[in-house]
């Protein structure tokens, strides 16, 4: 691993919802997936994340982790409700300051703080007011972000204004099977051009308080056409409009890709108002990439009610606990496509997020996951791509959404009855990579 370029970070991801808990501590408020969570029937097992890994209490001996490991970076995410318990207003000093020691503690053990400022868990006060299918969520976001920005702009290293937000929109707004679990059917402008207005106006409140690089985190995924045949062709092409440039177009390229017409019932200029774009695709110094494998689309079946594609199973490959194909070179491929697509106006790469889930200590099989996706990195940069940094989804088993605590991502597999930690053999692994990595040219 030491021919990645000097500099190129090697880090671990979180996120506070899946890692947290202390859910009513401190004068937090209630998010969204609080209120999922426990409302029977949503999630595996009636799991919550109440309790997660306890890493709002075990957090110094988890940063501890982060610094044996030799990673130069740490991507965790800010919760909102912890912040602003409503979503609007002043900070909530407690929670604020929990934020507070936990980056002066990673700068202390020389990691650097990569801070998401969204990563699903909307304030429920928010919510009750519509969401973001309300625009004032934008307004509120820009608002938390400067409040965030204010406390520990001068500290953090990387600011990731969204996680996911397609994500967010298709398991959380037309699934129903996340927070908020709502089925829009094709009512979805709003949810994904609010959560990009939302984007933009922390870029424009981060920019003023923070000098610290911005970027969101976006989920990637190279779509394969089942057949030749031209319905499965058009089917693919629709989907890949859907999953991989819905919002990243509008943020590199200041328009949406056509495909938006076909999502919403509304007329398009009663909610994307003049000016938004603009604000929306103000410059960013970086794109998260976040990978997990490719999709096999075909078009629906006669008299199947979905809509545009069908998604099929990939034979072939290794397959993780979730039962997701590993497939290393879709990575590579998906980076290049991207420096091809949007050229000049791509910034360069961070991979915020990838990884497998697989539950034994003894785990080949995740060592493997990263060495093959860390070589697809190397080849994409040989190729010309610009990446900077690998953060593997996750440094701890958690809480993963409605699956709860059974698919298990963590480089530490976490006992959830005792919260011990327990070191895989990746974890030792990866800390050979991370501490064979060429420094940064400035240490
Ligand atoms: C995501 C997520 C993580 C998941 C991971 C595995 O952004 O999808 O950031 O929260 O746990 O992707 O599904």
């Amino acid at each position: 691993m030491s021919d990645f370029p000097a500099g190129f970070q090697f880090g671990v991801s979180t996120a506070a919802y899946q890692i947290e808990g202390a859910a009513d501590e401190d004068g937090r408020g209630l998010s969204i997936w609080d209120t999922f969570s426990r409302t029977p029937g949503t999630t595996r097992g009636g799991a919550t994340g109440d309790v997660a890994c306890d890493h709002y209490h075990r957090w110094e001996s988890d940063l501890d982790l982060i610094q044996e490991l030799g990673a130069t970076a740490y991507r965790f995410s800010i919760s909102w409700s912890r912040v602003q318990p409503t979503g609007e207003g002043p900070a909530n000093a407690a929670g604020l300051a929990f934020y507070d020691r936990l980056v002066d503690g990673l700068l202390a053990r020389g990691i650097d703080p990569l801070v998401t400022l969204f990563h699903w868990d909307l304030p429920q006060a928010l919510q009750d007011l519509g969401g973001w299918g309300n625009r004032d969520t934008a307004m509120r976001f820009g608002e938390y972000a400067e409040l965030v920005g204010e406390a520990l702009g001068d500290r953090v290293k990387l600011w990731v204004t969204l996680n996911e937000p397609y994500i967010h929109l298709v398991l959380g707004h037309v699934l129903g099977v996340h927070a908020p679990g709502q089925q829009l059917g094709l009512d979805l402008l709003p949810i994904i051009h609010h959560q990009l207005l939302g984007h933009g106006l922390a870029v424009s409140a981060l920019r003023r308080v923070s000098a610290a690089p911005i970027t969101l985190a976006n989920n990637y995924s190279p779509v394969w056409p089942k057949s030749d045949a031209e319905d499965d062709q058009t089917s693919a092409m629709f989907y890949d409009l859907v999953q991989n440039r819905l919002f990243t177009d509008p943020v590199l390229l200041g328009e949406y890709p056509p495909i938006v017409e076909a999502l919403t019932t509304a007329d398009i200029d009663s909610i994307v108002l003049d000016g938004d774009l603009r604000v929306i695709s103000q410059p960013i110094d970086a794109l998260g990439v976040n990978y997990y494998n490719p999709s096999l689309v075909g078009a629906p079946l006669p008299g199947e009610d979905l809509p545009f594609h069908r998604a099929e199973t990939i034979p072939g490959y290794p397959t993780t606990d979730f039962g997701w194909p590993v497939v290393p070179s879709a990575l590579r491929d998906l980076l290049v496509t991207l420096r091809d697509t949007y050229g000049e106006k791509l910034p360069p790469i961070w991979i915020t997020e990838s990884g497998c889930s697989h539950a034994p200590v003894d785990d080949q099989f995740r060592i493997d996951y990263h060495a093959d996706h860390l070589t697809a990195v190397r080849e994409a940069i040989a190729a010309g791509v610009d990446v900077r940094g690998y953060c593997a989804w996750s440094l701890l088993d958690n809480f993963e959404w409605a699956e709860g605590y059974d698919q298990r991502f963590g480089l530490v597999h976490v006992d959830f009855t005792t919260q011990e930690r327990t070191r895989r053999r990746s974890f030792d692994w990866f800390r050979e990579v991370c501490t064979s990595a060429a420094p940064r040219p400035d240490l």
